[in-house]
């Protein structure tokens, strides 16, 4: 990887993704691809190069690719899953009329693809304990619906086309930088703010709900790591299961209150979410992804809540 376009750059994964890799690859050019309305600031801005790319726009997408030389290209552009229940039309037209365009981009100028999938790609009949890199998918969120079409249109342009697609399957990620927006999973990361500010957290998923969660240094060097990983050892590329940790909120706010003793938690479930997150897995199986190209995660629970913290009283001033 060398020149590298990252579209949706000021997103949750995009902002933390374009930063580590400018700072990993400060020889190539990597360009933080956003929309307007969602301008790069701040460092994110000043750091390297910017530019209008919106994946409804295949030739602008061309255009880019083309000006820049770019050898991999980071799809992050997308609606989470709450969020695209209230616009499952517009999650359709991202997500994958999105993503056609970038993957014909990629088959005339030879680059990458790198189009996260996710736990939501599982579904109620998918089994939730040590669920397989192989398995039934019948999801029954847009959101779902939109990362199994990802996975099959993703291999299917390597399989036709031999366009170099990879992917992992992300699960609810964890991060003190670029707060979510419209997530299943966002409660794991409110919750630690509400913490921080003394205030009581409403939780919006129920007790014993278990998801698979992440912290947001590991996902990213998932997302670097497998795009460095040596094809030649792979037996899957759309999707893999990567996994870390599991947990449901009262033992997440066990972990919190070993640092901040007051977090007071209560709960409002919401229903829609709360019908999403019981269709998803609770722990996945990542074997195939520790075989094939070395994934392995470096956080756990009291870890990653011990770096959140300290990182996030730092940020809000506390
Ligand atoms: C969501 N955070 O909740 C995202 C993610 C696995 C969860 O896809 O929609």
């Amino acid at each position: 990887m060398k020149n590298v376009l990252i579209i949706g750059s000021t997103g949750q994964i995009g902002s933390d993704l374009t930063m580590k890799l400018r700072r990993e690859i400060p020889e190539g050019k990597i360009i933080a691809g956003y929309i307007p309305g969602f301008e790069p600031k701040g460092e994110l801005l000043e750091s390297g190069p910017a530019e209008v790319v919106n994946v409804c726009d295949g030739k602008q997408i061309a255009d880019v690719v083309s000006r820049y030389k770019v050898d991999t290209v980071y799809n992050l552009a997308a609606l989470l899953s709450a969020t695209a229940e209230k616009f499952p039309l517009k999650a359709w037209d991202i997500q994958m009329n999105g993503l056609i365009n970038i993957l014909e981009v990629a088959r005339e100028q030879k680059c990458a693809v790198f189009t996260p999938s996710s736990i939501g790609a599982f579904g109620p009949s998918t089994p939730h304990v040590n669920t397989p890199q192989d398995t039934i998918q019948r999801p029954k969120s847009i959101y779902g619906v939109t990362k199994v079409a990802t996975e099959l249109l993703s291999d299917y342009y390597f399989n036709k086309y031999a366009v170099d697609t990879r992917s992992v399957r992300f699960p609810g990620l964890i991060s003190y930088t670029t707060l979510p927006g419209g997530g299943t999973t966002d409660y794991a990361v409110e919750i630690y703010y509400a913490a921080i500010k003394g205030e009581e957290y409403v939780c919006p998923i129920g007790a014993g709900t278990y998801m698979d969660m992440m912290y947001m240094p590991d996902a990213l060097r998932a997302a670097v790591e497998i795009m460095q990983a040596d094809p030649d050892k792979f037996e899957h590329r759309n999707s893999f299961n990567i996994a870390s940790m599991s947990f449901e909120p009262e033992e997440l706010a066990a972990a919190i209150r070993k640092y901040i003793p007051t977090l007071k938690l209560r709960y409002e479930v919401d229903p829609v979410r709360q019908h999403i997150a019981n269709s998803w897995p609770d722990k996945m199986d990542d074997s195939c992804a520790r075989k094939e190209w070395g994934w392995k995660p470096e956080y756990d629970l009291d870890s990653m809540t011990r770096d959140m913290i300290g990182h996030l009283k730092i940020k809000l001033g506390k």
